[in-house]
């Protein structure tokens, strides 16, 4: 590929060609990886035990010999234990809250903030976004990587940004329209809340200055893209990450190239594993994404298992590869009478029937030793009482042909299915194990 591509020259970065590419991650693989072992002695205990050693990484290959870090690994280490700096050097911390046990807490010196707004800077400038774009963010602010991590990106980038936070949403809907947010940084399921509250308050959501989302923080359909796009008339555009690795910002889908995300690969480096035995996967092959921090200095982390399905495979635009939008996270499959099923997959069904609302909620009830799923759903308010009963019978059959799984459709009043207030809590498991 040419360096001197014009269409994405105005983030030069991002240019690099393939050799230089795999040469710069190389060297900045072999720096994190004698940074871990000198500076945290988890790592350190961990690898003797394993039988490894910086020196045996040579290629980007060689970084498979290295173990698995996983989540459990920053809870055992709670809070700072694999900081690789003194906490003199710690400038913020962030923490995820998890459904169980202690928060995982991630920390950051002042060069991994400055590295973090540059990278949601050009997830931002690759999605459309510039100097003199009014940014909304209703990401949260707080110990989620969401809103801070959003609100220095886009200030870095030289936007005009509303830290917004969470909630309120009457308050949203002000905001944006009296401000004439062009951008707004929001999780997929809260920008459906936003949007119903404009319709409520008599706003067409097309009329508003908004040109481009950018959504992520949890796993949302195609069909949920289309509904947004659609209702805003905006190009709805994917960002991921995680905590653990830095925040939003690691990977980011890019307006002239739509559809998945490109990982930032000079920063971060990407291999798939199987979901279950955890051996690599060659490109084009699903399954759970692992990343390694390249730059980062507080908290490098070695082959991170994220528990996020995806396929890596190369683009057309650039030279770092992409990644196919999440499809779930591995701990989000429920096993319905030996049927797997994704919340996603259910979305992508239920958001192609008009005559419901894009709210919903998945219930699991457990009777006689057998599992059973429920679709909690609201009827649009136009819809009549034939459009409903026709949508419930449309759903059912749709969800057993396309998935393979017989559920039940519980009609909710308007407003009944709780709606989200930041990620979405898709499913409610009321089985009693
Ligand atoms: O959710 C960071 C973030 C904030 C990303 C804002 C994008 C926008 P955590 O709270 O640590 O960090 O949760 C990370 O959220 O492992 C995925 O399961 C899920 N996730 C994040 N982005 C996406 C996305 C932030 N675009 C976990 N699509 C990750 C699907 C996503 N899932």
């Amino acid at each position: 590929m040419q360096n001197d591509r014009k269409t994405v020259s105005y983030y030069p970065k991002v240019l690099i060609s393939k050799d230089e590419l795999i040469a710069l991650q190389t060297r900045r693989m072999k720096h994190t990886l004698l940074r871990a072992y000198s500076f945290v002695p988890y790592y350190k205990k961990k690898w003797d035990d394993h039988g490894v050693h910086p020196d045996d990484f040579t290629f980007l290959e060689d970084i498979q010999k290295f173990p698995f870090t996983t989540k459990e690994d920053l809870r055992l280490n709670y809070p700072f234990g694999m900081f690789a700096n003194p906490m003199s050097d710690i400038v913020r911390l962030h923490a995820s809250s998890g459904t169980t046990g202690k928060p995982t807490v991630v920390g950051y010196t002042r060069k991994d903030i400055d590295t973090w707004s540059d990278l949601v800077a050009r997830s931002l400038r690759l999605g459309g976004a510039g100097k003199g774009d009014i940014v909304h963010v209703s990401y949260g602010y707080g110990l989620f990587t969401g809103g801070l991590g959003a609100h220095y990106g886009a200030e870095k980038l030289g936007c005009t940004v509303v830290p917004a936070s969470g909630g309120f949403t009457d308050k949203q809907v002000t905001l944006i329209t009296d401000f004439k947010a062009n951008v707004i940084m929001v999780t997929p399921s809260y920008m459906l809340n936003i949007i119903e509250e404009m319709e409520n308050r008599g706003i067409d959501p097309k009329e508003t200055a908004l040109r481009v989302g950018i959504f992520g923080a949890e796993p949302w359909s195609m069909e949920m893209k289309k509904t947004i796009e659609d209702k805003v008339g905006i190009a709805a555009l994917d960002i991921y990450g995680l905590s653990e690795m830095m925040g939003p910002g690691v990977a980011c889908e890019v307006l002239e190239d739509r559809g998945d995300l490109y990982i930032w690969e000079d920063h971060f480096y990407p291999e798939i594993v199987d979901k279950d035995t955890f051996s690599p996967l060659p490109d084009e092959h699903e399954g759970e994404l692992v990343l390694t921090t390249l730059t980062k200095e507080a908290l490098p982390i070695i082959r991170y298992r994220t528990k996020d399905l995806s396929t890596l495979y190369d683009g057309d635009l650039l030279n770092m590869r992409k990644m196919k939008r999440i499809k779930a996270r591995t701990d989000d499959m429920m096993i319905i009478r030996g049927v797997n099923v994704f919340p996603s997959q259910i979305e992508e069904v239920l958001l192609k029937i008009d005559a419901f609302t894009p709210n919903y909620q998945l219930i699991i009830t457990r009777a006689k030793n057998m599992d059973d799923l429920s679709i909690d759903v609201e009827p649009s308010l136009t819809a009549s009482t034939s459009d409903i009963s026709q949508a419930i019978k449309t759903l059912i059959h749709k969800v057993k042909s396309g998935i393979g799984v017989t559920v039940k459709v519980n009609i909710k009043n308007h407003g009944e299915v709780p709606r989200s207030q930041g990620k979405a809590q898709r499913v409610v498991d009321k089985r009693i194990l």
